[in-house]
């Protein structure tokens, strides 16, 4: 043992006496999945088997063959330690190989996988060779090897078993992309984790390493595709000068598998490409668009293509020249086609101007109506790309009904990783568990089963191509995507994209244990978190189908229950003082049930069949109705957000419980998004439930609804400075009132504490804006007890919903007697604003 070695070892052993904690390494969560932790002794011997060489074959300058190479001896190494002899050819001692199957077939033609790869596929197997047991990893193409050398790497990352294995793994569908909606001036429209890693200030960042680690991120779950700008397209990024740039992202992408694709506008022709019309039917716009592929493919000869938002929110379209969206993509397809490209043209064209008092009309219908009759009527390289519900990724939507009309078109469902509706990684929202209930939903659009997964594939109605495609949004914070559970989503999406039949735990469990550890202990917990936290969201901001009750004239953040009614946008509730939910039915509603087939048009069409869950987007029902849990509607809406918002207080403390297990970093960031998360869904709580209490008029049976008992409102205290503000809507606030401070001296608001019994904590609900730190500090009987800064990084821009945050003060005895005086310091926009504050108990009292 040479002597460094042995130092080494003495120090680490003393360091571990020593320090017994240290042995948690720190960690940002930048390397997401791909820790590569190292496994204990004991599981790893369980791979002392591995052949000791390692053989590439194929051509050396292969760059996916040597990323797969680079990938697999980086994860054995970090694993298990093992490193092995590079041979260049094989020689005759057991070996892992890896290598196109034609490659094997030179040499010995009867080896031969179990069953048929597909593209993409790949085959791990023990197998004998050449007379030496070897391990190999091989596919039809170099992607699919690097895919394979992936999988392997992470089957030992998780101690799995590969004594004998034979394993043939087919992807469910060729498209498997994301989206990023980065804008070129480096800010990323719904993206809530910093700024864009493609573009800033008008220039494509192509030499950002961060590029590359997000290739190999995707990469490592099979994602072949990425689509690096808004939909909302700003038409110069096709400008020729950016093409250089692009070239270069391309090349980083391509290392790993990941084909480069852009967003177009459409109406480019005539914005930036001196024609004077964007008419897809005009020759000249035909020959504007040939020009334009032909150069970004003689920089890129693998360009992906192109997505399209048109008609849609502004975005202008076809129908400015009465042509459809089949005229639009299929004059694009045409340009793309020559050189395998393809156009993912979005369903999500719909009129936001809708008229929201004739009660036929309904934007769910929208897709279905756009794109129905146009089946068949598009290019063999255009996928139509369908969001999973009719509205817009709402918390709970029911299977948008064009997925099972589109029987001569390919298609793809638009799922959203990045958490527009659910809670903005701020809190926390495991999608998976929903994106499975998609998937696995049949339409019977055929006749007979016809699941949205097999639709997607292409597998129901033998389409060529079709798919996945995710909105991920990953930004400059170091962890991706912000909240430290938030890359959760990311690799479900892909998981269930390479194979939609795994289950949500399993899903979890690997993801738990690659992004944390496999102690079971800590896979169990951040397991059941993740997979109780998007029933719990939904709970406590909108359930029964009345989809997420945001702001959805802003943020789309907090409570806003009212600003989807009244207005264009279509996404109303209809809520009233009788009754909530949208008539959707066909015999006295707007027809929408009428676009699915007859046995799912029959479920939704009756009151009685309607799942409860979806029941407010069907139907529009008295306040009493009786659910099928035996509950009426109004205390179902109590009582979800009462017990939405005590689970996600739970999650706080089965956080907790894994303090010292995993590392400081990503336990603190972690637990400051579900101490904040379990504030907001209070927040969420008492707007809903208030505003249905005063709405309906119908008490809550528990009592606990427009009742706040212990709860000292801020405008009732007795104010130096503060003065009291009236804030819209008003159940966005305690008796629709805070005090706001704005001398920048800054002001308090105090009272005397007269409970008999004394008090162990005290809960400040303020205001968190996100331009400005103020500053907050708190006395107890002249004394400071706790001081903090506002600095949370929400979608606040005025006193309300999406401001309102909670902070409590550490255990501290209050007296009958004491004087409590809050003091805040304004900065900016915030103004140190406050609601109330509440006490807490350590007994009953
Ligand atoms: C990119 C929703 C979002 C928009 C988004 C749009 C879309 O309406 O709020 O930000 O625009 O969907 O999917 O095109």
């Amino acid at each position: 043992m040479c002597k460094r070695f042995v130092l080494a070892t003495i120090l680490a052993a003393l360091s571990a006496a020593l320090f017994p904690f240290a042995s948690v390494r720190s960690e940002t969560g930048a390397e997401a999945w791909l820790r590569y932790a190292r496994l204990d002794e004991k599981t790893s011997r369980e791979y002392n088997r591995l052949p000791a060489t390692f053989v590439r074959l194929g051509n050396p300058n292969s760059i996916l063959l040597r990323s797969a190479q680079s990938e697999l001896l980086r994860g054995i190494q970090a694993t298990i330690g093992r490193t092995f002899r590079i041979e260049p050819r094989i020689s005759p001692e057991p070996a892992l190989i890896i290598g196109t199957l034609d490659l094997f077939h030179e040499i010995d033609p009867a080896i031969n996988p179990p069953s048929a790869l597909v593209a993409d596929g790949f085959w791990i197997a023990q197998i004998r060779f050449r007379e030496q047991n070897c391990l190999i990893i091989t596919s039809q193409s170099e992607r699919g090897v690097l895919y394979g050398a992936f999988t392997l790497a992470r089957k030992i990352a998780l101690g799995e078993s590969i004594a004998n294995i034979s394993e043939v793994q087919n992807p469910s569908a060729p498209i498997r992309w994301v989206d990023q909606w980065d804008n070129l001036d480096g800010s990323i429209e719904r993206g809530y984790a910093g700024r864009s890693i493609f573009f800033e200030s008008g220039k494509i960042l192509a030499s950002n390493p961060r590029i590359a680690a997000y290739a190999r991120l995707l990469a490592s779950v099979g994602i072949n595709g990425c689509n690096i700008n808004n939909v909302n397209a700003n038409p110069h990024l096709l400008d020729e000068e950016n093409l250089p740039q692009l070239a270069i992202v391309a090349n980083t992408l391509r290392q790993w598998g990941v084909q480069l694709s852009i967003s177009v506008n459409l109406s480019g022709p005539k914005t930036t490409g001196g024609l004077e019309t964007f008419d897809p039917l005009d020759p000249k716009v035909a020959e504007w668009w040939r020009k334009k592929v032909d150069a970004l493919y003689a920089a890129i000869p693998d360009f992906g293509g192109f997505v399209v938002k048109a008609d849609s929110e502004g975005q202008l379209g076809p129908s400015f020249y009465g042509r459809t969206p089949a005229d639009a993509a299929n004059v694009i397809a045409h340009a793309l086609k020559p050189h395998n490209g393809v156009v993912f043209y979005r369903a999500f064209v719909y009129n936001h101007h809708l008229d929201w008092r004739d009660p036929k009309n309904d934007r769910a219908k929208a897709a279905y109506e756009n794109f129905r009759p146009l089946d068949g009527k598009f290019e063999d390289n255009v996928i139509i790309q369908i969001k999973h519900g009719p509205i817009d990724f709402q918390v709970r939507e029911p299977v948008s009904p064009l997925l099972g009309a589109l029987q001569n078109t390919n298609e793809a469902i638009e799922l959203q990783v990045t958490q527009e509706y659910t809670g903005q990684q701020h809190h926390l929202c495991f999608l998976i568990p929903m994106w499975k209930e998609v998937l696995d939903f049949d339409l019977h659009s055929n006749g007979a089963t016809s699941p949205v997964k097999d639709l997607i594939a292409g597998k129901t109605f033998h389409r060529p191509i079709g798919g996945f495609v995710a909105v991920v949004n990953v930004g400059s914070d170091e962890n991706w995507l912000g909240h430290p559970l938030a890359m959760s989503n990311l690799y479900g999406y892909a998981r269930l994209a390479w194979n939609p039949n795994l289950t949500a735990r399993e899903i979890s469990n690997e993801w738990a244990a690659l992004t944390f550890s496999r102690d079971p202990k800590i896979r169990l917990t951040v397991t059941s978190t993740l997979l109780a936290s998007w029933n719990t969201y939904e709970s406590y901001t909108g359930p029964l189908g009345m989809q997420t009750l945001t702001d959805i004239l802003g943020s789309h953040y907090g409570p806003g229950i009212e600003s989807s009614e009244e207005n264009g946008w279509g996404q109303w509730h209809r809520a009233d003082a009788k009754g909530v939910g949208m008539d959707r039915t066909v015999a006295t509603g707007t027809g929408y049930v009428g676009q699915y087939s007859p046995p799912v048009a029959k479920i939704y069409e009756s009151l009685e069949t309607t799942p409860d869950q979806l029941l407010l987007f069907f139907h529009h029902v008295p306040y009493h109705y009786v659910l099928h849990s035996g509950k009426t509607v109004i205390q179902h809406i109590y009582d979800s957000h009462y017990e939405g918002a005590a689970q996600a207080d739970e999650y706080v403390r089965f956080w907790q419980t894994l303090k010292g297990e995993i590392d400081d970093e990503r336990y603190n960031a972690a637990l400051a998004r579900l101490e904040y998360q379990s504030g907001h869904a209070v927040v969420w709580r008492d707007a809903i439930c208030e505003y249905f209490f005063k709405l309906s008029g119908i008490a809550d049976r528990e009592g606990r609804a427009g009742h706040h008992p212990g709860r000292i409102e801020a405008e009732s205290m007795q104010l130096d400075g503060y003065a009291p503000v009236d804030v819209t809507p008003r159940e966005n606030a305690s008796g629709g009132k805070a005090i706001e401070c704005l001398s920048p001296q800054g002001c308090s608001a105090r009272f005397v504490f007269k409970e008999v019994l004394p008090a162990s904590r005290i809960t400040i609900q303020y205001f968190d804006i996100r331009e400005g730190d103020a500053k907050y500090r708190v006395f107890v009987a002249g004394k400071l007890i706790d001081e903090w800064t506002t600095n949370l990084q929400l979608p606040a821009t005025k006193i309300g919903g999406d401001s309102s945050t909670r902070h409590h003060t550490p255990e501290i005895m209050i007296k009958k007697g004491d004087e409590i005086r809050i003091e805040g310091i304004p900065d900016k926009d915030d103004h140190a604003a406050i609601d109330y504050i509440e006490f807490s108990w350590n007994i009953q009292r």
